[in-house]
């Protein structure tokens, strides 16, 4: 049995269950983090030492690091679909998940953060300005790659697809200054007809 700890608002999470929906695996999923707490908790820790969501336990294996869940389930469940079956194109997919966490998510996390998290009192509008235009340009990169493929990786949706769509999400979501970016927009319009984004990722962000 698939068991995934954290709560369906975190973008960390949300890319698991919807990893999990593409799959069609069935899970159980069990609410931590933030309001719900358990995450802090000692048994927690014995799963996740870094007391954060998610995790998750694959009939005992555990595992952490939603980046490594996703090519995780893909790679056992998904070779051919989101795990691509060519060494260059998996290998090109795990390039995007890379930079996504080395280098989007540093300027997106700000302006998430600012915008849905902090009371607008408390807010740092110049962090935030700032950040928008850093992640303006890193999906400038994504748009030119999408200039001449379907999906992040290539021809088909990939596990690739997954952390730019629920930044995609925000992206379009939050009330910021958005530069055009056609192929960019193309792509998220697709993403938002895929059923298992819909149930997982289109959700109010809080
Ligand atoms: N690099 C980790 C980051 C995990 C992380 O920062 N999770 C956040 C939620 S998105 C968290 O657990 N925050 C504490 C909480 O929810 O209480 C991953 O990708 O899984």
């Amino acid at each position: 049995m698939l068991k995934i700890w954290g709560r369906t608002n975190s973008i960390n999470v949300q890319k698991v269950l919807w990893c999990c929906g593409e799959l069609g695996l069935h899970f159980e999923r069990i609410d931590a983090g933030m309001q719900f707490g358990v995450n802090n908790t000692p048994e927690y820790k014995t799963l996740n030492p870094n007391g954060l969501v998610p995790t998750i336990s694959d009939d005992g294996f555990v595992l952490w690091e939603s980046h490594a869940i996703v090519r995780y389930l893909s790679r056992k469940q998904g070779v051919g679909t989101l795990w691509p079956a060519d060494a260059h194109t998996a290998t090109s997919a795990d390039r995007w998940m890379e930079w996504y966490s080395t280098t989007m998510w540093l300027n997106l996390r700000p302006v998430f953060w600012n915008l849905v998290r902090t009371a607008p009192e408390k807010r740092n509008m110049t962090e935030v300005e700032e950040s928008r235009k850093r992640l303006a340009a890193n999906l400038a990169i994504v748009d030119a790659q999408l200039a001449g493929a379907e999906y992040i990786a290539g021809e088909s949706f990939t596990m690739a697809d997954i952390p730019m769509g629920v930044a995609a999400y925000r992206w379009f979501s939050l009330p910021i200054e958005r530069p055009s970016m056609p192929h960019f927009e193309r792509w998220y319009k697709r993403i938002c007809e895929r059923p298992a984004f819909r149930q997982h990722c289109m959700l109010p962000l809080t």
